[in-house]
């Protein structure tokens, strides 16, 4: 990866003692199943995010001085597997370090590694899984760590919440809770969905947010676009909504597949990220400690079934 930090910050930022962020690019792409690249996700971001403004006129803040630490690339790929438990492990290490742990793929398999992290210390997480696909089932092409899964964990321990879901296998029906659903021709025609997804959703939640749920007119560089998704506002308002209503944990977002002529997508995935980190840190001063109140006690009451003493 050619950039040192994050947006090219200065160095004074981007120093993993002070900094309150951390990021973690993982350029994998192992289990696509279409169009390839999504590994080449994370530079193409770094990228657009070194020629972006810093300073966010809505919120009037410059979110990069609250330290912003740029991780090393999780590169693991032997197996879907071990990449998942490379991811799993990186994300809970910064988690104990008392960080906001933010991921950049890399395609959507990786987020079961993530939300797996987060479900281990957050009681009562609730996932918001922004996306085309509803990803939800078990296995596929022989393994539960394909993209087309990412959430099935999630679906069986977490209170997850789909939104923009527009393609789907019928068989995903048997575990989709269509109560917790929001789908895309629903949303095109009644703006209620907001409110009504946020009161489902419990105060401690980690986003998921799968490119591709964007309409392919503003975010043509993913691996599988589908027309009739979310336009650019409707989405910053409903994230907005949900930073200023919720403890948003931590969040992921996935499978920008870059393309060499058209940059614009690399962009709006740089403008997205740096717009959920306003939205997050938009009321906290800078020189104010981050506590991120994760909790290492165990059991909780997320019934997660995933147990881990390690120790960082
Ligand atoms: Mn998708």
């Amino acid at each position: 990866m050619k950039t040192n930090t994050y947006a090219g910050i200065p160095g004074e930022f981007a120093k993993l003692e002070q900094a309150k962020i951390v990021l973690i690019p993982v350029p994998y792409d192992g289990t696509s199943t279409w169009q390839k690249g999504a590994d080449k996700g994370p530079e193409a971001f770094l990228d657009a995010s070194a020629n972006m403004e810093l300073y966010d006129i809505e919120t009037e803040t410059e979110v990069y001085q609250q330290g912003i630490y740029l991780a090393e690339a999780i590169i693991e790929n032997v197996t879907p597997e071990s990449m998942v438990e490379a991811v799993h492990q990186a994300t809970k290490k910064y988690i104990k370090k008392n960080k906001f742990v933010t991921i950049f793929g890399g395609e959507h398999s990786i987020s079961i590694g993530t939300i797996r992290a987060f479900n281990e210390m957050f009681p009562s997480l609730t996932v918001l899984h922004i996306d085309a696909h509803a990803d939800l089932r078990k296995e596929y092409d022989g393994t539960t760590c394909n993209h087309a899964c990412a959430v099935y964990e999630a679906s069986q321990n977490t209170n997850l919440i789909q939104v923009g879901i527009r393609s789907m296998d019928i068989m995903e029906k048997t575990v989709m809770d269509e109560e917790k659903t929001y789908f895309a021709h629903d949303m095109a025609v009644d703006d209620t969905w907001r409110d009504s997804a946020i009161d489902q959703m419990t105060e401690n939640v980690f986003i998921t947010f799968d490119l591709d749920a964007f309409d392919p007119s503003i975010m043509p560089s993913t691996g599988t676009p589908e027309p009739g998704g979310l336009l650019w506002y409707e989405t910053l308002d409903f994230l907005k909504q949900v930073f200023a209503e919720k403890n948003v944990v931590g969040f992921d977002i996935v499978e920008l597949c870059p393309n060499k002529i058209d940059k614009s997508s690399d962009f709006l995935a740089a403008k997205l990220y740096y717009k959920m980190l306003s939205y997050k840190f938009m009321d906290e001063a800078i020189d104010e400690d981050y506590d991120n109140k994760y909790d290492n006690s165990k059991p909780k009451n997320n019934a997660s079934k995933f147990t881990d003493d390690d120790d960082y």
